[in-house]
C-alpha cells in the first residue's frame, strides 16, 4: 500500500508466479541481480500439482531457494510482501486460476501471459479486476518491464539484450505497445536514441487486453520521474483514440511520440488480419493511417515513417534534456551477469576437462550406438548376443566363430540347479523378502575365487605356467609347494567317473571351431595330473572357459598380445560367468516369488554352536 498507484512496480516489488516456469523465474532472478536489487523479486511459485516443495535458482553467483505453494492463499499468507502474480496457466485454466487470485486483496497487479483466453472470460476478468482496483496486464503478452526494479516474466528477451539495452537502470521514457517483439525493439531503440526506458509495457494483442494504452499513459503523466511518452499503437481497434481525447482534454501533458502500425494494410486489395487477435480495421478510423494522422492533429509528435521513429524519439529528448526537463546520469559500468554453464558452453566460450571417459556406446545422437555400431546395423547383421557384447567388451567385431563361443558361454553358464552357492543365497533373499534386484545382486556377490569367479586366475595362473615353460607336472608341484590351489581345478561333485558334461560341450565346439587351442591342451595335461590324484581335480567349467577364452584372445587375430593380457587383467573374463549365471539368478527369483515361499530359517540342529574357547573342546548333546 506504500507504492504510489501510478506505479506498481518498484525496486521492492515482490511477486509470485503461477505456475511452473523455472525459465522465466531464473530470467527475473537475473534481471534482478543485474539491476542490484537485494531481495529476488519473486517470492514464490504457486502450482497446485505435485505437492509443496522448494526449487533452487541461481542468485548472481551463488543460489538461492524459491518455495513452491499448492494454493494461492497459502502463498499470499506467507509473503504479505508480494502483490504482484504473473500467472503462466494455460488458456484453459488461467480463467480459474485468475479469479482465484483476485479474491486476495493483497494482490494489486496480475500478469496473464497465455494466449488463446476466450474473449468472454477475459472480459470477466476484467470486469472483476477494475471493481477491485487491480491493474491486468494481458492476456497474450510477455508484460512488461520496469528497468532497475522489476521485469514480468520474459519480457525484454535474453539477459544480453537486458544489458545491451540498459535495463539494469532507469531511462525516463514509458512506453506502451501491444507486441511484446515490438517492445523489445522499443527498449533497443529507446537505449540508443534517450537516456532509455522508465517503464515499458506490453498491453497484449487481444480485442480485450485487461489494461489499455490509457491506463498506462495516465500512469506514467502521473509519475515524476517518468518525462516522455512513448504510445505504439496498431491498425486495429480504437483504443489510441482514448490516448488523443485525454490529450485532447490536458489530461496527458508529456510530450508523447507516437506511431501505429500497418500502415501497410492499404496496399493489400481486401482487409488484413495482422498476427493479433486485435490487429484488424473494423472501420476506416481502425487504420494506421488514420490513427497516426489523428494522433498528428492532437498534437503527438508522429513521425512520418516508422524508419524516422528513432529520430522523432532523439530529437524529442534531445529537446527535454536541453530544456532541463531529463538530466541524464552518469552511466555506471554495465553489471555482469554470470552466463550458464549450459549457454556459455554452447556458444564456446568455456571448456572444462571431463570428470568421466567413456568409450563404449553413445546415445546422443539420432541413434545409439555400440562401439560405433548403430543399434538398427546391430539388427539388420543379426550379430546376437555375442556381437553385442564382443562390441561393449571388447569394443570390436569379433568372427562368428568367436561370439558363437560367448553366446555358448552364457547358455550353458546360465545355471547350475539350486544348490550352488549363488543360487541358495538369490533364494534365500528372495524368500526373505527381497525384490529383484536385491535377490541377484545377493547371488551375485556370491561369485568369488571358489565359486564361479575362478576364470581369471584359471586364466592367468595357466597362461603364466605354460609361457614359463613349466611342463604340466612342473605347474602342479609348483602349486602344491606354495600352497596354492590351482584356479579353474576341481569340482564339489563332478569328477572324472561324473564328468561335467558343460565342459565337454566346451571343449568339443573350442576343439572344432578355434583356430588353435594350445592352452586348453596344457590345462588338460595339468587334468592328467590332478586327477590322477583325485578324480575330482577336474578342469572345471570356470578353467575350461578360462583357458579357451585365453587361447581366443591371443590366438584369434582380433587382439594385440598386450591387449589380449590387459583383458585377462581386468577382469573380463569372471565377466562371462557373471552374466550368464544371471540369467539363472533372476530365474531362481522369479520361481521363489511363483511359489510364494516362505521365509527361510536355517534349522538349528545343522549348525554346530559352540561358544566355548576352542581350547576347552565340549561335546554337547544333541538339542532337539
Ligand atoms: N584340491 C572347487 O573343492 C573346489 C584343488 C586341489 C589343487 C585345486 C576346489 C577349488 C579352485 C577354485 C575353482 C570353481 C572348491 C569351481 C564353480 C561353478 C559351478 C559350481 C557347482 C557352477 C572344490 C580336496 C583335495 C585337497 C585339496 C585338493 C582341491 N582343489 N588341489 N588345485 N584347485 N578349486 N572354483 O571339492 O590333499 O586332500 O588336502 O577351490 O576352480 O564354482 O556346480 O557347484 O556351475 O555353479 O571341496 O560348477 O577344487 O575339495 O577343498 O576338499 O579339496 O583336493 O588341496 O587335497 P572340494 P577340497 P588334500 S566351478
Amino acid at each position: 500500500d506504500s507504492r504510489a498507484s501510478y506505479r506498481p512496480f518498484d525496486a521492492t516489488t515482490r511477486s509470485f508466479v503461477y505456475g511452473l516456469q523455472p525459465r522465466a523465474i531464473q530470467g527475473m532472478l537475473d534481471f534482478d541481480y543485474s539491476c542490484g536489487r537485494e531481495t529476488p523479486s519473486v517470492a514464490a511459485m504457486i502450482y497446485p500439482f505435485g505437492g509443496h516443495h522448494i526449487q533452487k535458482f541461481y542468485w548472481g553467483t551463488k543460489e538461492t531457494l524459491l518455495p513452491v505453494y499448492t494454493s494461492t492463499e497459502e502463498a499470499v499468507k506467507k509473503h504479505p510482501d508480494a502483490d504482484v502474480v504473473i500467472n503462466f496457466a494455460s488458456s484453459r485454466s488461467v480463467y480459474s486460476s485468475t479469479l482465484e487470485v483476485l479474491k486476495f486483496p493483497q494482490i494489486k497487479s496480475i500478469a496473464i501471459i497465455a494466449e488463446g483466453v476466450p474473449e468472454r472470460h477475459a472480459r470477466e476478468i476484467l470486469h472483476i479486476a477494475e471493481q477491485k482496483k487491480v491493474l491486468i496486464i494481458g492476456p497474450a503478452t510477455v508484460g512488461g518491464v520496469k528497468p532497475g526494479c522489476f521485469r514480468i516474466g520474459n519480457s525484454a528477451g535474453m539477459m544480453d539484450n537486458v544489458i545491451a539495452s540498459k535495463l539494469y537502470r532507469p531511462g525516463s521514457v514509458g512506453y506502451v505497445s501491444k507486441s511484446g517483439g515490438m517492445s523489445n525493439e522499443l527498449n533497443n531503440i529507446l537505449s540508443l536514441v534517450t537516456n532509455g526506458v522508465y517503464e515499458g509495457i506490453a498491453i497484449g494483442g487481444d480485442r480485450y487486453p485487461g489494461s489499455t494504452f490509457i491506463d498506462h499513459l495516465t500512469r506514467y503523466e502521473a509519475d515524476p520521474d517518468c518525462k516522455m511518452l512513448v504510445l505504439l499503437g496498431e491498425v486495429g481497434g480504437i483504443e489510441e483514440y482514448r490516448v488523443i481525447e485525454a490529450v485532447k482534454k490536458g489530461l496527458i501533458k508529456k510530450p508523447i511520440v507516437a506511431w501505429a502500425i500497418g500502415t501497410c494494410a492499404k496496399m493489400f486489395a481486401t482487409e488484413v488480419q495482422f498476427g493479433h487477435a486485435g490487429s484488424m480495421a473494423n472501420s476506416d478510423m481502425e487504420t494506421a493511417d488514420a490513427k497516426n494522422a489523428a494522433m498528428k492533429a492532437a498534437g503527438f509528435i508522429v513521425p512520418d515513417t516508422f524508419e524516422d521513429l528513432p529520430e522523432v524519439l532523439k530529437n524529442t529528448y534531445d529537446g527535454l534534456v536541453r530544456s532541463g526537463v531529463i538530466k541524464p546520469e552518469t552511466e555506471r559500468e554495465p553489471p555482469v551477469i554470470p552466463m550458464d554453464y549450459k549457454w556459455a558452453q554452447e556458444l564456446g566460450l568455456i571448456r572444462k576437462p571431463a570428470a568421466f571417459i567413456s568409450t563404449i556406446s553413445d546415445e546422443r545422437g539420432q541413434e545409439l550406438l555400440y562401439a560405433g555400431m548403430p543399434i538398427s546395423e546391430v539388427f539388420k547383421e543379426d550379430i546376437g548376443i555375442g556381437g553385442v557384447v564382443s562390441l561393449l567388451w571388447f569394443k570390436r567385431r569379433l568372427p562368428a566363430w568367436a561370439t558363437k563361443f560367448i553366446e555358448m558361454v552364457l547358455m550353458l553358464t546360465a545355471d547350475h540347479g539350486p544348490a550352488v552357492s549363488g543360487a541358495m543365497n538369490t533364494i534365500v533373499t528372495s524368500r526373505a523378502g527381497k525384490d529383484l534386484i536385491s535377490s541377484l545382486a545377493s547371488g551375485l556377490l556370491t561369485i568369488g575365487s571358489r565359486f564361479g569367479g575362478a576364470l581369471d586366475e584359471a586364466a592367468s595362473m595357466f597362461s603364466s605356467a605354460r609361457d614359463r615353460g613349466l611342463t604340466p607336472r612342473e605347474f602342479v608341484d609348483e602349486s602344491r609347494r606354495a600352497n596354492k590351489l590351482i584356479s579353474g581345478i576341481g569340482h564339489k561333485i563332478k569328477s572324472v567317473n561324473n564328468p561335467d558334461l558343460r565342459v565337454e560341450l566346451v571343449k568339443e565346439y573350442v576343439k572344432k571351431n578355434f583356430p588353435t587351442h594350445t592352452l586348453l591342451d596344457y590345462a588338460l595335461a595339468v587334468e592328467k595330473v590332478t586327477t590322477s590324484k583325485k578324480d575330482t581335480l577336474i578342469l572345471n567349467v570356470d578353467g575350461c572357459i578360462a583357458v579357451c577364452f585365453v587361447d581366443l584372445l591371443r590366438d584369434s587375430g582380433a587382439f594385440t598380445s598386450d591387449e589380449a593380457e590387459e583383458y585377462i587383467k581386468i577382469g573380463a573374463l569372471n565377466g562371462l560367468f557373471v552374466l550368464g549365471r544371471s540369467i539363472g539368478f533372476i530365474g531362481h527369483h522369479l520361481d521363489q516369488k511363483r511359489l510364494r515361499a516362505p521365509l527361510y530359517r536355517h534349522p538349528a540342529d545343522d549348525i554346530f554352536i559352540n561358544m566355548l574357547p576352542l581350547s576347552q573342546p565340549r561335546i554337547l548333546a544333541n538339542v532337539p
